[in-house]
């Protein structure tokens, strides 16, 4: 399998508030570092780096105001003498109003946000666009003609909406290739997410169309992030009604739970007749996740591959969370390797 990686991610490593303080995130550098290694480790295949796009192709998944504030943030919040990371404190909740932009970068932040969980550093910019990039790049290796490819994807995408990032995340990788594909001829696409969290800016991406299915297989939102979205009564809407399916499991899933989900999101996924799959590929479902709470060893990753690879459909995996970072290279290859058994 071919793999898409970069080393520009390494300008993004920022904070996250825990236990009171600013500490470094979860989401850290070494995942991807982990990963990139395993990959060799087992000799996967080829490892690419990506090619180069127009800012044109994130518009789409996300809106120009959104893509030019990413672009922007970090000047405008160093203009105002501050150097630490740029985070929001501020949300237009309910009855506030959420339809004028803020002029005062501390107001925008606010405003693209779902919560404090994305920091705008200096290199931010740069490893985001890196990492859509390396999804881009992958949607096209597909058109070429391959079988299944991986875009190692940091920072993470699946909790970035239309107009919001959260979770880690920024721009929506995996929605940024689903876009990608149906501008190149598709027809129909799936997008399936298997990260421990639900997919909301994926979903809310496509809420409303019914040429991209989007599934996601996730931790019960009532006791789980993102807590407001991710239930199984959300179907889409308009002409995308009923091309919207969520699987949310309870704390404490194991393989055995999971692989009814995951079996009946395959079913959905034949009778979409997709001409490609998109797969969120999070590895935080492991047992020993810090920060989540499904219970899936390290083979039953090698299993989720052979379900995915079973499908028989061209497959982009783009890569999301996974915490646990001695594992995480484990995990992530072997889901990969699994597919190439069934399905290279
Ligand atoms: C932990 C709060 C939750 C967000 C988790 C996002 C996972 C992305 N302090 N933080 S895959
Ligand atoms: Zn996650």
């Amino acid at each position: 399998m071919l793999t898409f990686h970069s080393p520009l991610h390494h300008l993004h490593h920022g904070t996250e508030l825990k236990d009171g303080g600013l500490k470094p995130s979860f989401e850290s550098p070494d995942r991807a570092d982990t990963i990139l290694a395993r990959v060799r480790q087992v000799g996967l295949g080829p490892v690419q780096e990506p090619s180069g796009y127009p800012v044109s192709c994130l518009i789409g998944a996300h809106s120009e105001r959104y893509v030019r504030f990413l672009q922007g943030a970090w000047d405008e919040w160093r203009a105002t003498g501050r150097q630490h990371d740029a985070l929001p404190l501020v949300w237009p909740v309910r009855d506030l109003r959420s339809d004028l932009e803020p002029a005062f970068i501390d107001g925008k932040l606010g405003f693209y946000a779902m919560d404090a969980g994305s920091p705008i550093t200096s290199g931010t910019w740069a490893a985001v666009q890196a990492s859509a990039h390396l999804a881009l790049s992958g949607i096209d290796a597909l058109n070429a003609g391959r079988r299944g490819v991986f875009a190692l994807c940091r920072p993470p995408g699946h909790h970035a909406g239309y107009e919001y990032m959260g979770g880690y995340c920024y721009l929506n990788n995996a929605a940024i290739a689903a876009q990608r594909c149906l501008s190149q001829g598709a027809q129909r696409v799936a997008v399936l997410d298997v990260d421990f969290h639900h997919g909301n800016g994926t979903q809310g991406i496509f809420y409303q169309r019914p040429e991209v299915l989007f599934l996601s297989i996730h931790g019960e939102p009532l006791h789980c992030y993102p807590y407001f979205s991710g239930h199984a009564d959300e179907t889409g809407a308009g002409a995308g009604l009923g091309f919207n399916a969520n699987y949310p499991l309870a704390k404490g899933s194991d393989w055995a739970v999971y692989e009814q989900a995951l079996l009946a999101a395959c079913e959905r996924i034949r009778r979409h007749a997709s001409d490609a799959l998109v797969i969120s590929l999070g590895v935080d479902t492991f047992e020993h996740d810090p920060i989540s709470h499904f219970r899936l060893r390290n083979a039953d990753f090698l299993r989720l591959g052979q379900r995915l690879g079973a499908l028989g459909l061209p497959t982009l995996f783009v890569m999301e969370g996974g915490y646990m970072v001695d594992d995480i290279g484990v995990n992530a290859v072997n889901v990969l390797s699994g597919f190439e058994e069934r399905g290279g």
